[in-house]
């Protein structure tokens, strides 16, 4: 069990500003020092977050390298690679993207993409830039403008690529562009995956974490890879890619962040006079739709979809959260709150903060320690909590700031914590876990003496 020290608010600022600066490659902020040493798309957008509650042209610029990273077609790549491609592993080699004709020549990046967060980003560094007035207000203003066809096209893709049917979920083709890698969402479609001839690989992430058994096993791994090897055969092309991989799953937590996202991009075209406000709106009104329609009656959570089995994917995971994160009918988001705060999740007996942990501990695929298995994910908790001010349920906003600056008061910045004991694991000063503590701090009344555990 942790006794976090009691540190002021004021420490914890500093520290979580240490973070930014450890991570920080100049223009590019890694995910974390030596696991991830490099820039991710998800990430990039939460480290912006916490930028800006400090330096808001420091925010901006992490927008403009992801920005500058984007493939002709509109997507944005999972990873951007910095110069330093030893650390870890897939690097940009083993991606194949080189040969890739969607992406551009001057960047190298993965060739598969993350949820999208970014129009959430853009909104609070605008909103910090105007609080500070002057330049800041200036330059955010002036991003938004250059960006803004960036960022649409994005919407746009994802929109149209990845939703070709307009069912209003976005299908993905790795577990890798749910960000839950190894989530037991994930377990039915990649127990259908056989490995063809794989290139031999040498993983590294092992080698930055304590215990292995943390991250996914080399059985995983060897299918990430096989994925990866699929879609580098086909050039990354968008629509041999959808005919080719043997991952093809709608995911109900991209797609709720899509519906969210949307509807902010369409609130920051309205901002700056784009006429594409109306459009983005109906995007956004399709994916919330989409995300409702797949609430399991038996449980209220949502589900995602096995395109290639044909079948709902039924679990105990934070991600049947979604329409929290997407908005929507009244009914549903009070009963899916009103299960958050029970005894399955937020009120498990024994956790060590009331936090939602990635599995519930009531099901039988949760894992304390291991990665999206179950363990808490601060970032995560960032989300809800935006969502929750948006939505005007300041309660549960404030039960989950107050809840989360206890946790991140170990000053570990840990990648995640493992919920009954609020020991961090992984990677310790992960970037985005640094820039939820300053998002936090920022975001409501000092809370000192945040600590010990209840
Ligand atoms: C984790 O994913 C990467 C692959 O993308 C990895 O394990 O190597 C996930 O937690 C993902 O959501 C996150 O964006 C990334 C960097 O923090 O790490």
């Amino acid at each position: 069990m942790t006794t976090n020290q009691i540190i002021s608010t004021e420490q914890l600022r500093e520290a979580a500003i240490e973070v930014l600066r450890v991570n920080d490659l100049g223009t590019m902020t890694t995910a974390a020092p030596n696991l991830y040493p490099h820039m991710w798309s998800w990430d990039a957008a939460f480290v912006a977050i916490g930028l800006a509650r400090f330096d808001v042209p420091r925010a901006i610029t992490e927008m403009r390298t992801l920005l500058d990273a984007q493939w002709s077609t509109g997507m944005i790549p999972h990873i951007v690679f910095s110069d330093n491609d030893t650390g870890y592993f897939p690097g940009f080699d083993r991606w194949g993207t080189a040969a890739a004709a969607a992406r551009p020549a001057h960047v190298k990046s993965s060739g598969i993409c993350q949820p999208p967060v970014h129009a959430i980003a853009l909104r609070h560094i605008l909103d910090r830039a105007r609080e500070n007035g002057g330049t800041d207000q200036a330059a955010a203003e002036q991003f938004l403008r250059d960006s803004f066809d960036g960022w649409l096209a994005w919407h746009r893709w994802l929109a149209d690529v990845r939703d070709p049917d307009r069912v209003g979920l976005i299908e993905i083709h790795h577990g890798w562009e749910s960000g839950f890698d190894n989530s037991p969402r994930w377990d039915g479609p990649y127990a259908a995956i056989q490995p063809g001839h794989l290139e031999p690989f040498t993983r590294r992430d092992t080698l930055h974490v304590s215990d292995a058994s943390e991250r996914p096993d080399d059985a995983e791994y060897a299918k990430y890879l096989w994925l990866v090897q699929q879609m580098a055969s086909v050039g990354f092309d968008d629509q041999a890619v959808q005919e080719t991989v043997d991952f093809r799953v709608r995911d109900v937590f991209f797609s709720g962040i899509m519906a969210a996202s949307s509807e902010v991009l369409a609130e920051l075209a309205d901002d700056i006079g784009r006429p594409e406000a109306a459009e983005l709106r109906e995007i956004s009104a399709r994916f919330r739709a989409g995300v409702a329609a797949t609430v399991d009656p038996a449980t209220g959570l949502a589900r995602d979809f096995d395109v290639r089995a044909g079948r709902w994917i039924a679990t105990d995971t934070v991600s049947g959260f979604a329409p929290l994160v997407a908005g929507g009918e009244p009914a549903l988001l009070d009963a899916q709150r009103e299960t958050l705060l029970g005894p399955d999740w937020m009120g498990f007996p024994g956790l060590q903060f009331a936090l939602p942990p990635s599995t519930s501990p009531a099901s039988p695929a949760f894992r304390a320690r291991t990665y999206w298995r179950g363990p808490v994910w601060p970032f995560l908790n960032l989300l809800l909590g935006w969502a929750c001010a948006r939505d005007g349920q300041s309660e549960l906003h404030n039960t989950l700031r107050v809840e989360s600056l206890r946790q991140l008061s170990d000053v570990k910045f840990g990648e995640y914590y493992e919920p009954f004991t609020g020991e961090p694991l992984g990677s310790l000063a992960q970037a985005w876990t640094a820039a939820a503590a300053l998002e936090w701090l920022g975001d409501g009344a000092p809370v000192d003496g945040a600590g010990p555990s209840r």
